[in-house]
C-alpha cells in the first residue's frame, strides 16, 4: 500500500509516495501560492496531486496552521494568506477520491522523529525554523495535539516584550525574530529584499550583518528551548526546517544553550528526516488515524 504524503508550508508544497517499508519516493515540489484566496491553495493541491493519480490507497497531510478536525486556519496569516476556516480534509478527498488524514506540519514531524528516536526516548520536542518557527510535542511516547489541536505552537511563545509584532496579532513572538520571514524582513541596507536563504550564504563568506541576524535567531530558539526543558522536561530536542537545517545554525544554538545552567540543557539533534519530516511523520501518523 502507498499513501500519498503531503507538505503544505508557508514557502513550499511538497508531496511523494510512501511504501510500506516507510520508502520515500516521487517527491515533487511547488511554491506555495502567494494569492491567500482559498481557491490558489486549491488549485495548488490540484496541480501537486494531479501526478499520483492512480498509485496510492490514502492521503496524509501535514500542514501549517492550526489543523482541528479537518480544518485548517491560519495562526499567522502573513505566513499562507489569511486562512480561515479552509476544508483541507474535505479539499484534498475530493481532490483524489481517497481517505485523507491531516495535521499540523510540525506535530506530523514531531510524530516521525519521535519514531526514529522511540527505542531511546519517549519526550521529544520537535522545532522547525522554517517559514514560521513551528512544534510538535511527544510526552511519554503520545503526540500532543491538544483538545483544540493548537498544542506545540511554541513559535508563538514571547520571546521579547519589546520585539516586533507578530502576524498573530501578539508582540515578539519568537516567529517574529526568528523565523525565516522574520529573519528577510529584520534585514536591511545591502541585504535588504534578499532571502533568507541568500543571506545565510552571506553570514558564510563573512557579512556582519547577515551573521547578526542568524545569531539573533539562533539566541530566540535557544532560549525557546531552555522555556521548554523547563516546562516539559523533554529529554532531547530535534530541529528542522530549512533555517533550522542550514549549515552551522545548529552548533549556534547549541553554543548558546551551553552557557545555561545545568538543568536547562538538553541534546539536541538534526532532523533524521531532514526536509521530508512532515511527509514521513503524517504517513506514519495515517497508519494507526486513518478515516
Ligand atoms: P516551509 O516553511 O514551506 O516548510 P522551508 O522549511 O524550506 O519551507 O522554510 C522556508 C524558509 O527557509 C524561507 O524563509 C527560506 O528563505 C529559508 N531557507 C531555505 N533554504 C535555506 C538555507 N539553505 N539557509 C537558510 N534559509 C533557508
Ligand atoms: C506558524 C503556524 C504554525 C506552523 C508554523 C511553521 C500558520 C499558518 N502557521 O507558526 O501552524 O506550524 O508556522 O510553519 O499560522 P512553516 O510554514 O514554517 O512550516
Ligand atoms: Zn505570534
Amino acid at each position: 500500500m502507498n499513501t500519498l504524503a503531503i507538505d503544505i508550508g508557508g514557502t513550499k508544497l511538497a508531496a511523494a509516495l510512501i511504501n510500506d517499508e516507510h520508502k520515500i519516493f516521487q517527491r515533487t515540489e511547488i511554491s506555495t501560492p502567494a494569492n491567500a484566496a482559498p481557491q490558489a491553495l486549491e488549485q495548488a493541491l490540484a496541480r501537486l496531486v494531479d501526478v499520483y493519480q492512480g498509485q496510492a490507497q490514502r492521503v496524509a497531510v501535514a500542514s501549517t496552521g492550526i489543523i482541528d478536525k479537518g480544518i485548517l486556519t491560519a495562526l499567522n496569516p502573513d505566513n499562507l494568506g489569511g486562512l480561515n476556516h479552509f476544508p483541507l480534509q474535505a479539499t484534498v478527498e475530493k481532490l483524489t477520491g481517497l481517505p485523507c488524514v491531516v495535521l499540523n506540519d510540525a506535530q506530523a514531524a514531531a510524530w516521525a522523529e519521535y519514531c526514529y528516536l522511540s527505542a531511546q526516548f519517549k519526550h521529544v520536542t520537535f522545532i522547525t525554523v522554517s517559514t514560521g518557527v513551528g512544534g510538535g510535542v511527544v510526552v511519554n511516547g503520545e503526540l500532543l495535539t491538544g483538545p483544540y489541536a493548537f498544542a506545540g505552537h511554541i513559535g508563538h511563545i514571547q520571546a521579547d516584550p519589546n520585539g516586533p509584532l507578530c502576524g498573530c496579532g501578539r508582540v515578539g513572538c519568537v516567529e517574529a525574530i526568528a523565523s525565516g520571514r522574520a529573519i528577510a524582513a529584520a534585514a536591511g541596507h545591502e541585504l535588504e529584499g534578499k532571502n533568507t536563504r541568500e543571506i545565510f550564504a552571506q553570514a558564510q563568506s563573512g557579512n556582519a550583518q547577515a551573521q547578526q541576524l542568524m545569531t539573533r535567531s539562533a539566541q530566540a530558539i535557544c532560549q525557546l528551548i531552555a522555556n521548554i526543558k523547563a516546562l516539559l522536561d523533554t529529554e532531547c530536542i530535534v530541529l528542522g526546517g530549512s533555517v533550522g537545517l542550514a549549515q552551522g545554525y545548529r552548533q549556534q544554538v547549541e553554543q548558546q544553550l551551553a552557557q545555561s545552567p545545568a538543568a536547562f540543557q538538553v541534546p539536541i539533534y538534526a532532523a533524521h528526516y531532514q526536509h521530508d519530516a512532515g511527509l514521513m511523520g503524517a504517513a506514519l501518523w495515517s497508519e494507526n488515524h486513518s478515516a
